[in-house]
């Protein structure tokens, strides 16, 4: 999964980016973004891991990309939107931090203005690609195919949205309009956790903030970045002992990762043996045989069934022969819906 940092200058995006990754970025660096990955942690797998002891243990993981600023450039360029294109969710970072480097036309630190200002490059920037298009096809020289009619009639309903200042992500699309947000790499259609930038985080943020956000039912996160920074800088029981004192109840990553799971409606099913014990992670509702497909296409190809007991029934009896022998191990066709927890054995031929 890949999660791009979006925001205002200097509002604290490289500084994010460290605190969840654990990372310290280089400076004057010649690249154009900072990626780094998390490991989502999974006490379930951890548990695996135990009863295996396999050679490997693997989390499902998360990368997080950050976007190189360079002088006065805005909040994002032309290379930044190709990568937030292929991303699953974007992280839109509002500071609510003093300091002196907030824009100079905002003349103090104005975190409503500030998601607004970002929401609206956003929408510009997504209005200017719909336009674009809607112009080609408007002038089109010839009869227009029966597709690109409802295309038509589904960019215009996407422009009423975003001129009245919605995001597409925040209305239900349809398979077709969902096909167009993405063909076109919409921004405002990515999914997005609002990440408010604080300095003490035993400071609630304004009740007119969480009014905003709450009433037009987005999701966000308060992180105080400097502080998570530093802490990661220390042994883990010296980090939960601060973290305790400084009112830290969940670090920004553990929030970050509980919302994206919700919020892109995701499960995660194991695989296990000698060799490795594994965390996959799929969109709630994927039959068993696309998940197949998720470890290798020949599986997918050559797809028979699915073996499969659930967590709960695994850990009773910590292996597929017991599970066997108590009734509690399934075997499923393709169509089968993958569960949160089910550990699976696919059997394929190819
Ligand atoms: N006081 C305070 N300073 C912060 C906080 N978060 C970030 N900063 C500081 O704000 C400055 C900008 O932070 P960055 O993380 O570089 O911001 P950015 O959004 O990556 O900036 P650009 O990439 O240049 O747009 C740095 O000096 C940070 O140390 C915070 O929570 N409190
Ligand atoms: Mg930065």
């Amino acid at each position: 999964m890949k999660v791009c940092i979006l925001g205002l200058p200097n509002s604290g995006k490289t500084t994010i980016f460290e605190a969840l990754t654990q990372r310290e970025v280089q400076q004057n660096h010649k690249d154009k973004f900072h990626y780094g990955i998390v490991k989502v942690p999974d006490s379930r797998i951890d548990l695996l891991s135990d009863t295996f002891k396999p050679k490997k243990t693997t989390y499902p993981e998360i990368e997080f990309v950050d976007y190189i600023r360079e002088g006065e450039q805005k909040s994002f360029n032309a290379d930044y939107i190709a990568k937030l294109k292929e991303s699953d969710g974007i992280l839109k970072v509002i500071r609510d931090f003093e300091n002196d480097i907030y824009p100079p036309a905002f003349a103090k630190v104005d975190p409503i203005k500030e998601l607004s200002e970002i929401d609206d490059e956003v929408i510009l920037n997504d209005i200017g690609i719909i336009e674009k298009r809607l112009e080609k096809l408007k002038t089109a020289k010839y009869k227009l195919s029966a597709d690109e009619k409802s295309e038509m009639t589904i960019l215009q309903n996407f422009n009423e949205i975003l001129s009245s200042g919605k995001m597409i992500y925040s209305v239900e699309l349809n398979k077709e309009e969902e096909k167009v947000a993405r063909n076109y790499g919409l921004m405002s259609a990515k999914n997005e956790i609002i990440v408010i930038n604080i300095d003490d985080p035993a400071r609630e943020i304004s009740a007119e903030l969480k009014e905003r956000i709450e009433s037009s039912k987005r999701t966000y996160a308060v992180i105080s970045a400097v502080n998570e920074k530093e802490l990661n800088q220390l042994d883990s029981e010296s980090k939960m002992e601060f973290a305790k004192e400084m009112h830290i109840e969940e670090f920004g990553i553990q929030k970050i990762i509980r919302h994206l799971y919700t919020m892109l409606k995701l499960i995660t099913f194991f695989t296990v043996g000698e060799d490795e014990v594994k965390g996959w992670t799929i969109k709630d509702g994927t039959n068993a045989l696309k998940s197949a497909g998720k470890i290798h296409s020949d599986i997918e190809r050559g797809f028979i069934k699915a073996q499969i007991a659930s967590f709960e029934d695994f850990k009773k009896y910590a292996n597929f022969k017991d599970c066997v022998k108590h009734g509690v191990l399934r075997l499923e066709g393709k169509e089968y819906i993958m569960k949160d927890g089910d550990i699976v054995e696919f059997k394929f031929n190819v």
